[in-house]
């Protein structure tokens, strides 16, 4: 490639890594593509050449013509930019992205993405580990109306070809720690750590990705819509020629991912309400007790379960009708709201007990101030009841997938 044709390689978006809708790409004259799939590429100059020409055999047969080729490229020090460039002459579908400052997999596949036009977008590795084939099987995926297809080596079908212990470990371990982390995004992936997959333009169009590291795919599942993510069983081959990128530094970059997404996916809003609820509770608490104590000359204990129940029972109102609003009204009926009421009892009930628990651990085994292990459990409990009763009491269970349209594929 001589440095006049350097003009050819498309240029770097800049900015936030947002990807545009569809109405905004008709809207610049662009012309809209099926499908566009993204091929990150660092120092892969002895693969590159064979996994262009075997993605333009297939996809020339499907989809001729409705299909472009993106390598990103992160100016690596072998010309895979260069190699890739000189082969554009003869696979007009093929365009090369060389970028100069940023750098990782997972923004290079985001500007890809950025610069693509097609209407389901996609990810694979160059060194061929990833089975071109399966391009077939995600697409059928996609055609049935998923909004995002994965090839995964922890369905049938699929498995790794001779990793070694360590590296099994390794992924295992990372998949555990990410369902701890996020368990709402990694629960829903058999191989969250899969960097082979298509996803609908729709599903992700105008949301802000901060893409950080290797893994790309979780980003795509925390921050877009959705709603029906298929998985196609693959056996991931070993790298024939070049060498791989993965170092420990990925891992860090991994665990710094699942926590800031943890922490931007966190409902600060509902639990903010949820506290201000929670706080209206002790004074009703209180109230209550003393009216039933002081006043009517009630025992302690009935004092206490009573005044303790009224308290519930306001909160569970509040948060009804506040907290959980939204979610409230996609569950009407009397019937729902005893439901949730019910649980919300039994779930306040285990924070009771837990508090207890914490308290004497804390006093007992740790010999913490006995206010101090209080406020901690209170903080403790707090967290528990929140969670369990977004995920348990108001969690909306009849989202069909017959709402979903079919693609026009
Ligand atoms: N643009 C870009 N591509 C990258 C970067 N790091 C890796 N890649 C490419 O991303 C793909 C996956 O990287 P690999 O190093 O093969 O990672 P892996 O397949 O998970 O691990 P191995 O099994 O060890 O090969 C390959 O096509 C790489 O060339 C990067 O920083 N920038
Ligand atoms: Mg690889």
């Amino acid at each position: 490639m001589s440095d006049r044709q350097t003009h050819l390689l498309l240029p770097v978006p800049v900015g936030s890594a947002v990807i545009v809708d569809r109405s905004s790409l008709t809207a610049t004259g662009q012309k809209l593509l099926k499908f566009s799939l993204i091929i990150p590429t660092f120092n892969e100059s002895q693969n590159i050449r064979e996994i262009i020409v075997v993605l333009s055999e297939l996809l020339d047969r499907t989809i001729p013509a409705d299909y472009e080729l993106i390598v990103v490229d992160d100016d690596s020090p072998d010309l895979t930019w260069k190699l890739a460039g000189e082969l554009m002459s003869s696979y007009p579908q093929l365009r090369v992205m060389r970028r100069a400052t940023e750098r990782g997999l997972s923004t290079a596949v985001v500007r890809g993405w950025q610069a693509a036009s097609g209407e389901i977008l996609g990810v694979i590795d160059a060194d061929l580990q990833h089975p071109p084939e399966i391009l077939f099987q995600l697409w059928d995926e996609m055609a049935r109306g998923a909004d995002l297809a994965v090839a995964s080596r922890n369905v049938d079908g699929g498995g790794v070809s001779e990793w070694s212990i360590l590296r099994r470990f390794l992924s295992r371990g990372a998949q555990m720690l990410g369902l701890v982390i996020l368990p709402e995004v990694i629960g829903r992936l058999s191989d969250p750590m899969s960097g082979y997959f298509m996803v609908r333009r729709s599903a992700i169009a105008n949301k802000r990705l901060s893409p950080i590291g290797y893994k790309i795919l979780i980003e795509v599942v925390a921050r877009g819509q959705i709603r029906w993510i298929a998985e196609v069983g693959y056996v991931f081959r070993e790298r024939v020629t070049g060498t791989s990128k993965v170092t420990w530094k990925q891992y860090l970059e991994y665990l710094q991912h699942l926590i800031e997404l943890r922490c931007s996916l966190w409902p600060i809003a509902r639990f903010l309400r949820f506290g201000v609820v929670g706080f209206s509770g002790v004074f009703i608490d209180m109230g209550v007790f003393y009216l039933l104590r002081t006043m009517f000359g009630l025992g302690l204990t009935r004092s206490t379960m009573f005044s303790s129940e009224i308290a519930i029972f306001n909160n569970f109102l509040w948060n009804d009708i506040w907290t959980f609003r939204d979610l409230a009204k996609a569950q009407q009926g009397k019937r729902q709201r005893l439901r949730r009421f019910l649980k919300f009892n039994l779930i306040c009930f285990s924070g009771l007990v837990i508090n207890t628990l914490i308290v004497n651990l804390l006093f007992n085994a740790f010999h913490v101030n006995e206010y101090v292990a209080k406020l901690i459990a209170i903080a403790i409990v707090t967290f528990w009841n929140f969670w369990f009763n977004l995920k348990l009491s108001w969690r909306v269970t009849d989202t069909g997938q017959e709402q979903i349209s079919k693609p026009k594929l």
